[in-house]
């Protein structure tokens, strides 16, 4: 017998295994904003860690996109149920951020321009797990999908990546951000289906 593509059953098959429990996968690129899309110049940007002993480091534009960047694919799960597959972006790997900065914190309280805030622990942020991407599907980040930069860390759902991103602070406690301080869970595993607090 000869090789047979797959067809219908065998993609069908492929993409519930890459489905976490019960998402579906779409094709559209769904926006969920809790706000107004926030317009950011590139000139005017900037990105900044603050550690738990107020050490601050930043980067404006040029100092971003001058770093050695990577071009992940990722499916993307939102806790409103959407998946997305093989997403393809261009960013700078957290690890390469952090590389100078002391810290012996444990958690990463993540801001927005426009005030949106996320949680994690800073473990999540590191190991090649998490970006701050300035492209998307070979372009620039479209403004309501995040430009000119967000935050990408594709293994938690998706509310964990800050669109707009503006800094992180690095903590020795948990600070709840927004979704996880209205009842969402605190980590967000969607293979763990962790969308609310207790799940
Ligand atoms: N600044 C900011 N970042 C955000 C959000 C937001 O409302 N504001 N929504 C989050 C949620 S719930 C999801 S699912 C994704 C949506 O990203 P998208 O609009 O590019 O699909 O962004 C996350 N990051
Ligand atoms: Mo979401």
């Amino acid at each position: 017998m000869g090789v047979v593509s797959p067809g219908f059953r065998g993609r069908a098959r492929e993409s519930s295994r890459r489905l976490p429990p019960g998402q579906y996968e779409t094709h559209d690129f769904p926006v969920l904003s809790a706000g107004p899309t926030p317009r950011i110049t590139r000139d005017e940007w900037e990105f900044a860690v603050t550690t738990e002993t107020g050490a601050r480091h930043a980067w404006n534009w040029a100092e971003l996109t001058a770093l050695p960047s990577d071009s992940p694919t990722v499916d993307l799960h939102c806790v409103t149920k959407w998946s997305k597959f093989d997403t393809s972006w261009q960013g700078v790997s957290l690890d390469v951020l952090l590389a100078e900065v002391e810290t012996a914190a444990d958690f990463a309280l993540v801001s927005s321009y426009g005030g949106y805030t996320s949680s994690l622990p800073l473990e999540d942020l590191l190991d090649g797990q998490a970006w701050i991407a300035y492209g998307y599907d070979g372009d620039d980040i479209p403004p309501e999908h995040g430009g000119p930069a967000r935050l990408l860390v594709p293994h938690l759902y998706f509310w964990k990546s800050a669109k707009w991103v503006h800094g992180i602070q690095l903590l020795t406690e948990d600070e709840p951000g927004f979704w996880e301080g209205l009842g969402y869970h605190d980590y967000g595993d969607p293979w763990r289906e962790q969308r609310y607090q207790g799940d």
